[in-house]
């Protein structure tokens, strides 16, 4: 339980489950008292073990079963729970309970993840981010499984095998792990084009988020909601976190896998443990089912986006994820997810992405979880009754009693009963459908480039090279010459300054013509746009025996005040003594915290500078300074930019009046990076 937060229904229903062993007496699984959990038992001190040793027995055969097949995708995850609350009543749209009363908290969990690494892979590498919450509503479980990026690779469920085969490790030799940049899947791509809007997404900046706590999340597919008049309106779903949408520089990431291979869950983690709740809110983007036909794209294709600034994004709830998980097998791996979890009010549309899906979740769940009967799990149940005839299978926890276990009868008088729409029952659309079986894709899908473009052009230059140097790192990880020439060719399509710039960069030959022809732009799409904003940034302050304390204590306190998390950096462990006696302690050594995992620097240093601290401290500052840090520095610090040459760099701050300091150091924090620097 975070704190302050009272108990809500979810928890209370959890709590049923939890245990706490500490202070108990230890007992096999069926509660016999256990004497001795050292040695087996044997025949003699030096003979063999016995079969008859059921403690041994059951403690091993448990072991053996410890693991269940990891999600065959975005295996590697992180959750955690809270509640939602919608801000005005969206009852002019749909019937969903969860979404009319502002006074209600809605109970959900999230669980954020990568898409294509393994269960122990790092977390900031280059690829997509599932975003999958669930609610727990009074009407059922709704679950909102979407990623960090609005589109998706392919059109139709039927390619889904084909786009993970692809981009997961090679089968002949297990690589790259969690990694696009090889050969399978460029192939894939170049030869599935309509991969290339959410290739261009994979490749920005976003596919490298600084944190889950700063990521958008997205529905993707375009949904319907319903409201009590049966009215049904086209939507698509918005997660806005309220810190903004920032990321992490390429060469920064790379390092951080392998300095925090835990990076994304540890900054949710500690986040949630200080009680800086990520907060999100929920925004819809709604179409009315009349103007289905209005658009340059068709809104049934998972490949195109709803440019906010034609269709806006109506802000209409929060989420605020306060407490973390007791137990990450229990409740984020048995977690199951469903886009076909809905509650009446939410339904579907006939995006055959969309529609594959409904098919698959289920069915992955049997193999993962075991059988029939995870919806009984803690983390599944729902928090309203549920009573069916669905009987038996593994792992059964429910005693339904009585004879009847069919519909319809009379010896339970036809209950359990159904329900009509007015009762609550869930009635599905009834959108008109005819047409012949085909296996086709409709003509209003094939326009793969547009929207590519549009992405492209809504850039900043920053974001601009960013895409330009992606696509080079991954290509020249790229071993066939044939694959790299059909990407530059089909991304001559998007754009030529884009294919261009890529393809100098691995040699291949040089498309003279292309473009889509596309010259609009969505501000909304740049991250140079989003909530700029210091709270929780993180500030290695560089510091050594002999600071000047006074005004050190005082701007550590100014930037605690502002919502900055300081955290102390020299040479060792323990407490260091400024010159006015003053004391510190540190809290990572140069050993320990990298500049990688830091979002700024500040710089002090002392009067006694070791050799060694001098060469460690030069080594933080160059490096943050080359991913575009903010770096402030007073007193010695001030030395350090000087040699460093780059006192007068944008994003980097100095002077000798505390409070000014904090101020202009705390803008520059929030500006999160300073692209306009120039890198020697
Ligand atoms: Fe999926 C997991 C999101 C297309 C089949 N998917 C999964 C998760 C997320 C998404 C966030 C992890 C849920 C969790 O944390 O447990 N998937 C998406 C999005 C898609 C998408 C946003 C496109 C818009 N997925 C998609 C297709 C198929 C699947 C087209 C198959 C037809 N997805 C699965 C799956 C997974 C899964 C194999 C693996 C583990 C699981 O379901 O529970 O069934």
């Amino acid at each position: 339980m975070g704190k302050n937060n009272e108990q809500n229904k979810k928890d209370e229903q959890l709590e049923k489950f939890r245990t706490d062993d500490r202070g108990k007496k230890m007992t096999t699984n069926h509660g016999t008292k256990v004497s001795e959990d050292e040695f087996s038992l044997k025949a003699g001190e030096r003979g063999p073990t016995l079969m008859e040793d059921f403690h041994f027995r059951e403690k091993m055969t448990h072991f053996d079963h410890e693991r269940i097949p990891e999600r065959i995708v975005h295996a590697r995850g992180f959750a955690a729970h809270g509640e939602f609350q919608v801000y005005e009543s969206m009852k002019e749209y749909t019937r969903a309970g969860f979404l009319q009363d502002p006074s209600v908290k809605t109970p959900v969990f999230v669980r954020f993840s990568t898409v294509a690494g393994n269960k122990g892979s790092a977390e900031a590498v280059r690829d997509a981010r599932g975003f999958a919450t669930k609610f727990y509503t009074e009407e059922g479980n709704y679950d909102l499984v979407g990623n960090n990026i609005p589109v998706f690779f392919i059109q139709d469920a039927l390619k889904f095998p084909d786009i993970v085969h692809a981009v997961k490790p090679e089968p002949h030799n297990e690589m790259p792990q969690a990694a696009s940049a090889h050969d399978t899947f460029w192939d894939f791509v170049a030869n599935n084009q309509e991969s290339a809007h959410m290739v261009m997404w994979t490749m920005s900046d976003r596919a490298i988020p600084r944190s889950f706590r700063m990521m958008e999340g997205f529905g993707v597919h375009t949904f319907r909601f319903v409201n009590d008049q049966g009215e049904a309106h086209f939507v698509k779903f918005h997660w806005k976190p309220l810190l903004g949408t920032h990321s992490l520089v390429w060469d920064e990431a790379q390092k951080i896998n392998g300095k925090d291979p835990d990076f994304h869950r540890g900054d949710l983690y500690e986040s949630i443990e200080a009680g800086d709740y990520p907060e999100y809110e929920l925004g819809v983007q709604v179409i009315k089912e009349e103007d289905e036909f209005s658009f340059d794209f068709d809104i049934l294709d998972p490949t195109k986006l709803w440019p906010e600034e034609d269709i806006p994004v109506k802000i209409v709830g929060k989420m605020t994820l306060n407490r973390n998980v007791d137990n990450v097998f229990a409740e984020t791996e048995q977690v199951a997810f469903h886009p076909g979890n809905v509650v009446p009010g939410i339904d579907f549309s006939n995006d055959p992405l969309l529609q594959g899906r409904l098919f698959s979740y289920t069915d992955t769940q049997l193999i993962r979880l075991g059988g029939p009967n995870f919806h009984e799990l803690p983390i599944n149940r729902p928090v309203c009754p549920f009573h069916n005839n669905q009987r038996d299978g593994y792992g059964r926890m429910t005693i339904n009693k009585g004879p009847v276990s069919y519909h319809k009868n009379s010896l339970a008088d036809n209950t359990p009963e159904t329900s009509t729409e007015e009762e609550g029952g869930y009635v599905h659309y009834q959108e008109k459908v005819e047409g012949r079986k085909v296996r086709a894709r409709s003509e209003s899908f094939k326009d793969h480039f547009s929207q590519a473009t549009l992405f492209w052009n809504s850039m900043s230059d920053a974001e601009k090279d960013h895409i330009i140097q992606a696509f080079s790192f991954e290509l020249g990880k790229v071993k066939n010459p044939s694959i790299q020439q059909q990407v530059v060719d089909m991304y001559a399509n998007v754009s030529l300054e884009l294919a261009q710039g890529f393809a100098e960069n691995i040699g291949a030959e040089i498309p003279q013509t292309g473009g889509s022809g596309v010259t609009k732009s969505s501000p909304a799409l740049s991250q140079e746009n989003t909530n700029k904003k210091p709270q929780t940034r993180t500030v290695a302050v560089l510091i050594a025996e002999g600071f000047d304390g006074s005004e050190v204590s005082s701007i550590l306190d100014g930037l605690k005040g502002k919502g900055i998390q300081p955290e102390i950096v020299s040479d060792k462990l323990g407490t260091l003594k400024g010159a006015d006696g003053a004391k510190v302690k540190v809290g990572h050594t140069f050993l320990t915290g990298e500049s990688v995992l830091f979002d700024a620097i500040y710089a002090v240093g002392g009067s006694q500078i070791s050799e060694k601290t001098h060469k460690d401290a030069m080594y933080f500052i160059n490096e943050a300074f080359s991913h575009f840090k903010p770096i402030g520095a007073t007193h010695h610090g001030k030395k350090w930019l000087e040699e460093a040459k780059i006192t007068n760099s944008p994003g980097v701050v100095h002077g000798d009046d505390a409070q000014a300091f904090v101020k202009e150091f705390t803008e520059a924090i929030a500006e999160h990076r300073h692209w306009s620097r120039q890198l020697v």
